[in-house]
């Protein structure tokens, strides 16, 4: 089977980057390792207010010490950490965002949870998701299965029993189908939202939402429909990240045929204004996204 580097050595990535892709997805073999010992809360906050998991702040301390010893890496902006972390020194020209756990309040209960990570070439991390060299996460569910793209298609990687990630499916494109899956508390939702979900369950769709963002993304990458975490009454951004979740997860499904949106444009186009810069999030087959942005327009 095609190995992770194989795969690499076709494209037209350039050394150093190939290099920097590994480094990050065998990452995955130490932070799996990691959660038997750290399956409780750490008793701290992230920036945004949310407890933080045991197993958060263990991957987060790992990449970045990880990334800061390679050399590769300028800066790294991290959803655990409330400033960019700089490597001024760095040989390297990279530029590092990421979510090192996704999905944190599901590790207690054994389901599936993810690394989400974007790399930039320019050393800033405040770029668009259209700018973004790679995107990639790895997700940790009875494999441990690595999904990329370095701009031509999509890839998925399963670690074998040596511990090497090799070829599992290529150039994955995302179906058009109708499974849906909303964050927030319905009696929230905005009028167009849920005219929106209504439709969805007018078509039939099943709903799958797991608490886990990459987890769920996962399934629609697979099987077609969308993923919401929505504005809603009084939270007019919604609940995730633009940088270290949408931008990335965005841009894999753009290259997967599908897209993203906030409900009113392409979240791929816009310019994180800051590092926890939140954002409504919209992502899965086209058609959804079209029938999503009709809905709210509707509305508007
Ligand atoms: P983190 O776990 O990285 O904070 O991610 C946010 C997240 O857990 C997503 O993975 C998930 O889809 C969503 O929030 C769940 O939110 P809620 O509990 O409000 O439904």
């Amino acid at each position: 089977m095609k190995t992770l580097r194989q795969y690499l050595d076709e494209t037209a990535c350039e050394e150093p980057l190939k290099d920097l892709i590994e480094l990050i997805a065998y990452q995955s073999i130490p932070i799996r390792d990691a959660f038997i010992d750290n399956q409780s809360y750490a008793g701290t906050e992230n920036t945004y207010g949310e407890e933080q998991a045991a197993l958060d702040k263990w991957a987060d301390d790992h990449i970045i010490s990880v990334l800061g010893k390679s050399g590769f890496v300028k800066a790294i902006a991290s959803e655990e950490q409330a400033d960019i972390v700089r490597f001024p020194d760095a040989f390297g020209d990279y530029a590092v965002v990421m979510d090192p756990l996704d999905g944190s309040s599901l590790i207690q209960v054994n389901l599936a949870v993810g690394t989400i990570v974007g790399i930039y070439r320019g050393g800033d991390a405040l770029q668009k998701g259209e700018d973004l060299a790679v995107a990639m996460y790895m997700l940790y569910g009875p494999m441990t299965v690595l999904t990329i793209t370095v701009g031509g298609g999509v890839y998925t990687f399963a670690l074998d029993s040596d511990g090497i990630f090799v070829l599992l499916k290529e150039n994955v494109r995302i179906p058009e189908g109708t499974l849906f899956g909303s964050g927030g508390i319905r009696n929230e939702w905005l009028p167009g939202h849920h005219d929106f979900i209504s439709l969805c369950e007018q078509k039939g769709g099943k709903l799958r939402y797991s608490g886990s963002f990459v987890a769920d993304f996962h399934q629609i990458l697979t099987y077609g429909g969308i993923y919401c975490y929505p504005a809603a009454r009084g939270k007019p951004e919604g609940k995730l990240r633009l940088v270290f979740e949408a931008n990335p997860i965005g841009f894999i499904a753009k290259q997967a045929g599908g897209a993203i949106s906030d409900g009113t444009q392409d979240l791929l186009t816009v310019l994180p204004e800051k590092p926890d810069h939140r954002t409504p999030i919209y992502v899965g087959s086209k058609s959804l996204i079209d029938a999503a942005e009709s809905c709210m327009k509707e509305h508007n």
